[in-house]
């Protein structure tokens, strides 16, 4: 059987001119990196790493055992192969160059390590969620701001779900692929090209216990989704929500659907509840390359221009005529208040 690895899949775009070295040796490197921490999750509690780690990170969250320990993965493994300049994570308050001691590249790279680590200890899937920008030119000192560059400036982006099986789903801006781990072999098989998100959907992904803070269009939109046929949208629809990004994202690439976090009044001051950089920009771009959508509700999430490393925005992503839908409906909203 003709199976193309990841590192096949690379050496091809390389040869096709859409990607360099440095990118290749990049995406392979946090690959690997990925595998590492499938290995770490998949002990459980027999590899001594569940449970809190005692401190908590620039979001204000308790840090669980795995979100430091993916972290210092994804860093010391990016460390030393000439690829990266800096790396920033949702585990560290600010980004963090390359150790003076190795050689620079000309990739940034910014991940969320272990999301939706909070279903670690209940042993529901979880991921890891990557993005790549160019470092800007003639840069002496890299820094925060070096990352505050639009989601349509990634080269590549992509994550790793760390669920029945162990899987990759990677853009490197020419359509999205899914790869999964063959254990035996220590390798990614590619078991999906091009992947289409269905541009219509009867299933949406929310945490509908918000619904009564969020903004009132978006209470509407979701309580029509529930009336089903009876109400205004014609048709039922089907809930999942597994709190996990990486999981609901993967379920609405691989079938449609629509995932939303709007705002609400207990996180506006934030401006939301996921992350810019690490979470929704990387979904946006391998959403859109697969056909479907992203938005903040308001604008179209690749367009946002980023203010700091941490920045939430509200995220509608997933099939392109549902995510539509929702941009319309805050449009009308805006209009007429
Ligand atoms: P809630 C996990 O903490 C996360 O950042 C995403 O992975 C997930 O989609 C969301 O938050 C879950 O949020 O409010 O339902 O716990």
């Amino acid at each position: 059987m003709n199976r193309m690895s990841i590192t096949r899949y690379l050496i091809e775009e390389q040869q096709a001119g859409r990607i360099n070295a440095d990118l290749r040796l990049l995406i392979e490197v946090v690959a690997r990196a990925c595998k590492m921490i499938s290995i770490a999750v998949g002990k459980g509690a027999l590899g001594g790493v569940l449970g809190d780690a005692g401190t908590g990170n620039i979001q204000g969250e308790a840090q669980k055992k795995l979100d430091v320990l993916s972290n210092e993965i994804l860093l010391e493994t990016n460390a030393w192969g000439g690829h990266l300049a800096a790396c920033a994570s949702e585990e560290m308050d600010h980004s963090q160059p390359i150790p003076d001691m190795y050689p620079r590249g000309n990739y940034l790279l910014v991940f969320d390590p272990l999301d939706g680590s909070s279903n670690i200890d209940v042993n529901i899937s979880v991921g890891t969620i990557f993005s790549v920008l160019r470092c800007p030119d003639d840069v002496a000192i890299v820094g925060d701001e070096h990352f505050l560059q639009p989601g349509s400036a990634q080269v590549a982006a992509g994550y790793a779900a760390y669920g029945p099986s162990t899987m990759l789903v990677l853009t490197i801006g020419h359509g999205t692929h899914a790869f999964t781990l063959d254990r035996e072999l220590g390798t990614f098989i590619m078991t999906r090209r091009d992947i289409r998100i269905p541009e219509e959907t009867q299933e949406f992904a929310a945490n509908v216990s918000n619904q009564r803070r969020w903004e009132t269009p978006m209470q509407r939109y979701v309580g029509e989704l529930l009336q089903g046929k009876d109400g205004p949208r014609g048709k039922d629809f089907n809930m999942r929500w597994v709190a996990s990004m990486v999981a609901d994202v993967h379920r609405i690439l691989t079938r449609g659907g629509v995932f939303i976090y709007p705002l609400d009044e207990k996180i506006r001051e934030q401006g939301g509840k996921l992350r810019l950089l690490y979470e929704a920009n990387p979904m946006a771009l391998l959403v859109e390359q697969a056909g479907g959508a992203a938005s903040t509700g308001r604008e179209r999430m690749l367009d946002v221009q980023p203010t700091k490393l941490h920045q939430r925005v509200p995220v509608f992503l997933g099939s392109k005529r549902e995510v539509e839908h929702v941009v319309a409906i805050h449009r009308e909203h805006d209009a007429s208040a």
